[in-house]
This record gives structure tokens, sequence and C-alpha cells, in this order.
């Protein structure tokens, strides 16, 4: 299961305390009390694992140990190790607690998130030509906390959307490296998949059907993963016998969901067209151009139209450089 939107807490430690204590020789009584360590502070940083998110799942308060006390003999507490919290690239961080958002975008991307206390300064610190005796010492300081919702949205260059069993996972499979399971009945993809194609990230999404806005089938949960992809595959399968109703489902769908999703450039490819005669697809093809976009018929058992999406994919990756 994708762990994809997950609430935590997290605490960075606190400093430790800092130290009163003389010289024990009797030639200098002068203070030696030292400072404590820095408090654990927190960062997250960005990994290519898109199930990072699962840790969080049953582990959701983290916190870093505290700064040691300072000691006598000049000894500085040890600082508290910090944490680093590995959550996949294209998660975005919404801190709870000062209401700021931020977003982990590439690999390796490390983020301060809470920061550990400062030690207390010990009474070596306060010493002075007046107070060659100081008893002061500081306490540490507390470690920040935050509570932190972490929501994962894909950063794909291309999402591939449609009503269920209409071909998109068998797609993806045909053109990337991706193993996304295929199978005869709706919602055999039951979370997003991802497959390369050269430079692009493509997001092969679970199928979506009327009243997934209001939470039918497996929701529109999942629309959060290609909130952000440029351009979207829709795919209508050749099947229907209703294919302008079917386009008008989903494109309703995606618009309750978020408006922005109706305005990226769409592709509406006519899955399964192997099943048609030519002269039954072109009818088909004719029907759907009532909507003025671009109709690719589209066929996993057909080379050619593999070689068409393959063309559309490479000058996706034209615009991408440009
Ligand atoms: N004849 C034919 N069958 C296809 C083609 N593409 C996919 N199929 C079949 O259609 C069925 C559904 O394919 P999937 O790729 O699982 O469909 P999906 O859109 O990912 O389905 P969900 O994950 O349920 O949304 C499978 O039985 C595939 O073998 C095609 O080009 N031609
Ligand atoms: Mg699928």
């Amino acid at each position: 299961m994708l762990i994809d939107d997950v609430t935590i807490k997290v605490r960075a430690g606190a400093g430790g305390r800092g130290a009163v204590a003389f010289n024990k020789t009797k030639m200098s009584l002068g203070p030696t009390g030292a400072s404590g360590g820095r408090g654990g502070s927190i960062y997250i940083e960005g990994i290519s694992d898109l199930g990072a998110l699962l840790q969080f799942r049953y582990k959701k308060e983290i916190a870093a140990r505290n700064g040691e006390d300072g000691k006598a003999q000049f000894n500085d507490g040890k600082n508290g190790e910090e944490i680093i919290l590995k959550v996949p690239v294209g998660t975005v961080i919404h801190n709870l607690t000062t209401g700021e958002d931020l977003e982990i975008i590439s690999i390796g991307q490390r983020l301060p998130i809470v920061s550990g206390g400062h030690g207390g300064k010990g009474n070596y610190h306060f010493r002075s030509s007046t107070n060659t005796t100081p008893t002061e010492f500081q306490d540490g300081l507390p470690g920040q906390e935050a509570e932190l919702r972490l929501e994962l949205k894909l950063i794909a260059d291309v999402g591939f959307i449609g009503l269920p069993n209409v071909g998109k996972s068998s797609l993806l499979n045909e053109i990337t490296n991706a193993q996304s399971k295929v199978a005869n009945y709706p919602f055999t993809t039951l979370e997003p998949n991802l497959g390369v194609f050269y430079e692009l990230i493509l997001a092969d999404i679970p199928g979506i059907i009327e009243g997934a806005s209001g939470g039918r089938g497996l929701g529109i949960k999942f629309l959060r993963h290609i909130e952000r992809t440029k351009t979207l595959f829709h795919f209508i399968s050749a099947e229907s016998s209703a294919p302008i109703k079917d386009y008008r489902i989903i494109r309703k769908e995606l618009g309750k969901y978020n408006k922005t999703l109706l305005e990226k450039p769409e592709y509406i490819f006519l899955s399964k067209s192997d099943i048609l005669t030519k002269k039954e697809l072109d009818k088909k093809i004719k029907k759907l151009e009532a909507l003025n976009k671009k109709v690719l018929p589209i066929s996993i058992h057909d080379f050619d139209s593999l070689e068409r999406v393959g063309e559309i994919l490479r000058e996706l990756i034209k615009q991408k450089k440009a």
C-alpha cells in the first residue's frame, strides 16, 4: 500500500545544561564548568523510493536526542545526534505549526525542519576580573517542535487517465520498463505506477469512475499525483459504445478535483484499436472529433501506433528541454 499522506510530530533535542565546577588544585581555584551540547536537529531528505513514507505509518513521533550537560575541566557536553528523515521526491511538507509549506523536488535535497536548542554556558564563561569564582550557569534551550503533514505528489511529466480497464497500464508496460499489473477487470491498478521513457516520467494512475469525486471506486485521492504533470494522456477504450460520454465522465471528475487539471495539454488515445475493423474505428474516431481534440487510435498489438506514441513523447522531451 502506497502511503502518500501522513501526519507526524517531530521534536528536536534540547540543549544540555552548562556546568558549575572549579579547578581543584590549590594554586588555581578558577572556574572550569563547560557548556552543554546542542540538541539534535531534524532534517528531511529526498530519495527515489516512492514507498518511503511507509515508515511513518506506525512511527508518528520522532524526537532527536538532547545535548549532553557540560562537565568540569572544560569538557563541553556532546551535541545530540541529528536525524535525517528520508522521504520520496515529490513530497510536500506542510508545517502545520508554522503554516509554512516546503517541497522536496530532487534526490539528495536536504531541508532543515526543526533545530536543536543551544547548550547553556558553564560557569567558566562567566568569569571576569571582578568575579573569579562565578557560580552562574545557563540551562540549555528547548528544541523546536512541529507537526508536519507529508503529502506525496508525484512529479511526473505525463499522467495516464481514463476509466478502469481501458489499457493504461498495458501501454505503460509496453513503452517503459514498468511492470504494472494488467488484467481484464476494472481496478487492477490500485496505486500509481511510474515508468520512465528516456527523460520523461510517466504516471499510470488507477481508473476513475463517475462519482469518484464523491468517493466511488478508488475515489479521486490519486488525482493529486497528476496535479503536477505537464501533459495528460486520456484513454478511451475502442470497446466503448459511448466514447464521448466516457470522456466527459472523466473530465467532470477532474474538474471537480481541481480545475487546473482541465487546462493541461491532453492527448486522446482510442485504445485497443485492434478489436475494431478499420471501418468501425474510423466511425468512432469521427465521433470523437466532435471534441475538437487530436484523437490517436492505439493498440499494444500494433507496432505503428506505439511508434506514434513514441513520437509524441519525443516531442514532449524536446519541449521539456527548450
Ligand atoms: N485487444 C487489446 N486488449 C488490450 C489492449 N491494451 C490492454 N488490453 C487489455 O485490456 C485489459 C485491461 O488492461 P489494463 O492495462 O489493466 O487496463 P487499465 O486501464 O490499466 O485498468 P485499471 O488499472 O483497472 O484502471 C487487459 O485484459 C489487457 O490485456 C490493446 O491494445 N488491445
Ligand atoms: Mg491499470
